[in-house]
């Protein structure tokens, strides 16, 4: 049922070009930059690259909003230098991933300004216009009530023809109508530019916002007295996605050998999103779900971007078992990620990022990574265990829109409700600190010297303050360091496919401070042991664990550097785990 494929045995590293290196002193990362760091990525162990957007784009948020599908961005380069960086992934043996981006434009592409120039236009259709309401008083109103992702209406009105526009996202960017053929072949179109060129593999874009729900009806009212309420119910996996996800796959994805993976967000239906990726539906390899690192996400209505709400590790094993357990025997498949560059950094989120902690927690984050089953997904700056900037930044530091917007909202409506200026915005602060997307996208920590070695230049963004000490450079010499461990930890799932085609079986589901689990692959097993708490933990083994079973698993791999990794010992009945402690037990 799970034949081996390289998209499977794959560790992707996911680049966010902007922070990655910048090659000409602008203090922007450029395609040279990523060129001239291919050989730190293959000797790290890494399979395929996956790149944030890089074309042509305004930027009003981070290049997720296109307005030239077949360029790049001139503060990246050119084509002629992706074309370069590409040459460079395939001589070493390693493959490229582009992000695609197609829920929504720019509005600054070609498309919108045609769509937009009148309601005759030919491409009007190719996004969603819809007519004003009035309410009782005769005052115009959006079209529903939607609340966008990144706050306020999702509509936005066009003086000119007197009609609205859809953004789920910014103003900035508007929807593409999917239920238009057209635009359908349009995109089959842009993804074959790229093909052409050799990219080998997308990763969409939320693919499951895009088909949307016929009437657009209000959503229901889950705060009274807002204007705009929550309608992730009504727009994540509308009624027709599936159909044009078969359409991709038949017109373009079924002629090539690629990687795909969707991304899903604002939906935990762990059947609803199986559906994208059961082989026999001819849709994507994999999706990308984030039931897992929105556990620590308040739950319900409204929707509160960046709040942290305090998690137990219960239930994190619990999301984790159902994901690898899901619809195995008819061929669904995982990707693992923990990271990515819309939310804080894994060791300051589920490990412990105090500097006593950092290294070893982020250690054991890695074997919670390499050791389950699915498609590796890294990071950049995951693998040095780079964590969260600190509280003490002022909200000008943080670049991103999402992050601005919610801020600003929040201070409007606590001005509004006390009347007084200086409101206590310390929650939100506290918030940002822990979840904000910004943490992910400060600049890459290479070396020691001036920003981190990043740019010649003055960095786009701040540096983070620790990089004198924490950095590639120190780490790579350094047999202990975050990254030797990741370079060990990415081997070892290669050496041994258990960890990567193997079934999951949970052990100790309410044990509080250990997730521990078994791996079962025809004959070879593997026994994962991960202390999630700065204590030490006795464990005992319990009959779950078959005596033929603990004769034969051998220590492969231990997060201690003179830990019993180096010694092969067997397993006893009772295993004493010291603090943020991983072991990785196989046969
Ligand atoms: O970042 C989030 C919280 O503020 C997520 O809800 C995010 O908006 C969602 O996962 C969709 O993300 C993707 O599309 C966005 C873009 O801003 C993100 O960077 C991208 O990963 C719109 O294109
Ligand atoms: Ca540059």
């Amino acid at each position: 049922n799970h034949p081996e494929t390289w998209w499977k045995d794959a560790a992707v590293y996911q680049i966010y070009p902007i922070s990655f290196f910048d090659s000409n002193g602008d203090g922007i990362g450029d395609l040279r930059g990523i060129a001239g760091k291919l050989d730190y990525l293959r000797d790290l162990g890494v399979d395929v690259l996956w790149l944030s957007p890089i074309y042509r784009s305004p930027q009003a948020d981070m290049g997720y909003d296109i307005s030239d599908y077949r360029d790049i961005d001139p503060r990246y380069g050119t084509l002629e230098d992706y074309d370069a960086l590409l040459a460079g992934v395939h001589a070493r043996g390693m493959k490229l991933m582009m992000d695609l981006v197609v829920n929504h434009t720019s509005d600054e592409h070609a498309w919108f300004r045609e769509s937009k120039s009148s309601k005759t236009s030919a491409k009007r259709d190719w996004y969603i216009w819809r007519p004003p309401r009035y309410d009782a008083a005769g005052n115009r109103q959006p079209p529903n009530n939607w609340k966008a992702v990144f706050q306020g209406s999702i509509w936005e009105y066009d003086e000119a023809s007197d009609e609205y526009y859809m953004h789920l996202f910014l103003s900035k960017q508007p929807d593409l109508n999917w239920d238009n053929p057209a635009v359908r072949l349009a995109v089959w179109d842009l993804m074959e530019f790229w093909i052409a060129r050799g990219c080998d593999g997308f990763r969409m874009d939320v693919i499951n916002l895009i088909s949307k729900v016929p009437g657009l009806p209000d959503a229901p009212v889950t705060v009274p007295g807002d204007t705009y309420q929550d309608a992730r119910v009504l727009f994540a996996n509308g009624p027709r996605v599936h159909e044009y996800l078969q359409e991709m796959h038949r017109e373009v994805l079924s002629r090539h050998d690629m990687i795909t993976v969707g991304e899903t967000p604002f939906t935990h239906d762990a059947a609803a999103l199986a559906r994208y990726v059961l082989p026999q539906n001819r849709e994507l390899n994999m999706v990308f779900q984030f039931e897992l690192t929105d556990v620590d996400s308040p739950r319900g209505s409204p929707r509160q971007p960046f709040t942290y709400r305090a998690w137990t590790l219960p239930e994190f094993k619990a999301v984790v078992h159902r994901w690898q357990t899901l619809q195995r025997a008819e061929g669904f498949w995982n990707s693992i990620f923990i990271e990515n560059h819309d939310m804080g950094r894994a060791v300051s989120r589920w490990g412990n990022d105090s500097d006593a902690w950092r290294a070893v927690s982020a250690k054991m984050l890695a074997v919670l990574e390499v050791a389950q089953s699915g498609t590796q997904y890294v990071f950049q700056g995951q693998e040095l265990g780079l964590r969260n900037f600190p509280r003490a930044w002022d909200i000008e530091e943080y670049k991103d829109v999402a992050t601005q917007n919610w801020y600003n909202e929040v201070l409007e409506n606590r001005r509004a409700e006390t009347g007084r200026d200086d409101v206590d915005m310390s929650d939100i602060m506290d918030g940002l600190q822990k979840k904000a997307r910004d943490h992910g996208r400060v600049p890459m920590q290479w070396n020691a010297s001036a920003h981190a070695g990043f740019t010649t230049g003055t960095p786009w963004m701040r540096v983070n303050d620790d990089y004198a000490t924490w950095n590639a450079e120190a780490q790579l010499a350094d047999a202990d360091s975050v990254h030797a461990f990741w370079k060990r930890a990415l081997r070892l799932r290669k050496e041994h496919k258990v960890l990567i085609y193997g079934d999951f079986l949970l052990l100790a589901p309410e044990h509080e401070e250990v997730f521990a689990f078994r791996r079962i692959y025809g004959a070879r097993r593997a026994l994962v042991l991960l202390n999630f708490t700065a204590r030490r933990v006795a464990f005992a083994l319990g009959p779950e664990l078959p005596d033929d079973e603990r004769g034969a698993l051998r220590l492969a791999l231990g997060n201690y550097p003179a830990g019993p990794a180096e010694t092969g010992e067997a397993l006893g009945a009772e295993v004493q785990l010291r603090e943020y402690e991983a072991r990785v037990y196989v046969s």
